[in-house]
């Protein structure tokens, strides 16, 4: 099946277990001189996966973009599908954020995220994938552990591990809000999954993913290698973290939300192709084959 522009580096969603696989790709693409991220920030990054950036939105902008997200949540149709709700029926999602607000596609352009972005992935960069996550107290429910990589690779054709996700708090990170926990160093390994994809996987994964997540057994070994890190920090802050790093959350039975707009670029050397390991590719609002350059 596979076409010689369309080898599989990264096979999963298996029918049996296979090896982890090492990562093929750099994690850091760019150059001190290419950006504001410092050579230590850059090892770091390279060394962890992640990196945080505090101060990425300024103080006096966060309530303008906290009245947004309120204001966007309101203008959508109730069955307007980019919007996803946790069974109860609150908000957990709203993607193309970037695309219904002015506001978060100024955001986008920030001196303190767009020249980020550009300096890890070395090239010019476009949104794959834009949301704003809204966990609200008590019933907000977490992600399990998994890699976006290997969801955009399986379901939406990514070629090469050459993406970073830049979330930014709105609100206050604690350690018991159901701040995000990730395996730092994951980034350098691969790990396949087992299960075929169902069709329309995305009605039910991005409430619940159960598909393309790694076993039990895998997880504990890697956090016997790498322990947890959580991001936790004040509004304003940003995560940038590797599309390949294992992340999850636990749930928020706290009364305080926790918000945040997510924004991921991947190089525009890396655009989607057909999927790897699904019966065919999800919707433009969840992965973009449209490639807008941001400038
Ligand atoms: O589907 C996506 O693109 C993202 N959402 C989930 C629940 N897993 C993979 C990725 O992070
Ligand atoms: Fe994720």
């Amino acid at each position: 099946m596979s076409a010689p522009d369309h080898v599989d580096q990264y096979p999963t969603r298996l029918a049996h277990a296979i090896a982890p696989i090492p990562r093929h790709e750099p994690a850091v693409w760019g150059a001190e001189s290419d950006g504001p991220l410092r050579q230590d920030h850059l090892d770091r990054f390279s060394d962890k996966g992640y990196l945080v950036r505090h101060g990425t939105v300024e103080d006096d902008q966060l309530p303008h973009l906290r009245h947004e997200l309120d204001r966007i949540a309101a203008d959508l149709d109730a069955d307007d599908p980019r919007v996803i709700r946790e069974p109860g029926g609150t908000i957990r999602s709203i993607f193309e954020p970037h695309l219904l607000s002015e506001l978060v596609a100024q955001v986008v352009r920030l001196e303190t995220v767009l020249p980020v972005a550009r300096q890890l992935l070395g090239s010019d960069v476009y949104i794959h994938q834009a949301r704003i996550n809204l966990m609200p107290g008590f019933t907000g429910t977490g992600f399990y552990w998994h890699s976006d990589f290997e969801t955009w690779h399986a379901e939406d054709g990514m070629p090469a591990i050459r993406a970073v996700s830049c979330s930014i708090a709105l609100t206050q990170n604690y350690p018991f809000n159901g701040s995000l926990m990730v395996i730092p160093g994951s980034h350098q390994t691969f790990y396949p999954t087992v299960g075929e994809t169902p069709d329309n996987n995305h009605d039910t994964s991005l409430v619940a993913q159960n598909i393309g997540v790694p076993d039990e057994t895998t997880l504990t070994k890697a956090v016997d290698q790498h322990h947890i890190d959580q991001f936790t920090g004040p509004p304003g802050s940003a995560l940038w973290f590797d599309a390949n790093l294992l992340h999850g959350s636990g749930s928020n039975i706290t009364p305080l939300p926790r918000s945040n707009v997510f924004l991921v670029f991947n190089s525009v050397d890396n655009q989607l192709g057909e999927p790897f390991a699904a019966p065919r590719p999800r919707p433009e609002y969840l992965a973009a084959r449209h490639v807008t350059r941001v400038a």
